[in-house]
């Protein structure tokens, strides 16, 4: 398993971040022809300073149906991950997951412990811009749903309350 130590700047970030309620911002359904809706709330990306070719994702998400987020695909990110934490021996790691579990109507927060990882980026982030990403979710009937979605770019400095 690859795993790689986070800084401890925006290990503090995160951490604040966790476990908090996601305000209701830009609350934008999906439904396809099966009926399915897929609501994600507050999505955002964290600005980049110069150089820097890698930032994180956050967004919940909250479905009617049991689906499970498998890929994520975004234009201007060379590679983009699942990633969830875990702290061992007093260090804080993230890794990469295969696919989160939905529960239907279960609201899904990745604010923190989980979050979209985005690698190689081809642009610098700067705050108000939009980043479209590309959700990938499977139904019960492994049947692929994919939801466009544009992520803001929050400052350096921002925690989600
Ligand atoms: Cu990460």
């Amino acid at each position: 398993m690859y795993m790689h130590k986070i800084f401890s700047a925006a290990l503090a970030i995160y951490l604040t971040s966790l476990n908090l309620i996601a305000y209701a911002q830009s609350n934008q359904n999906h439904i396809n022809n099966s009926g399915i809706s897929v609501e994600i709330t507050n999505p955002w990306v964290r600005a980049t300073v110069a150089n820097q070719k890698n930032s994180g994702g956050f967004l919940s998400i909250k479905s009617n149906q049991d689906l499970a987020l498998v890929k994520i695909q975004a234009d201007i990110a060379q590679k983009t991950e699942l990633h969830t934490m875990k702290m061992e021996n007093n260090s804080m790691y993230m890794y990469a997951v295969d696919k989160l579990n939905i529960p239907k109507n279960t609201t899904i927060k990745l604010t923190g412990d989980y979050h979209i990882m985005l690698f190689g980026l081809s642009t610098k982030l700067i705050p108000q811009n939009k980043v479209r990403i590309k959700l990938f979710f499977q139904d019960s009937n492994k049947k692929i749903i994919t939801v466009n979605k544009d992520f803001i770019v929050k400052p350096l400095s921002y925690i989600e309350e």
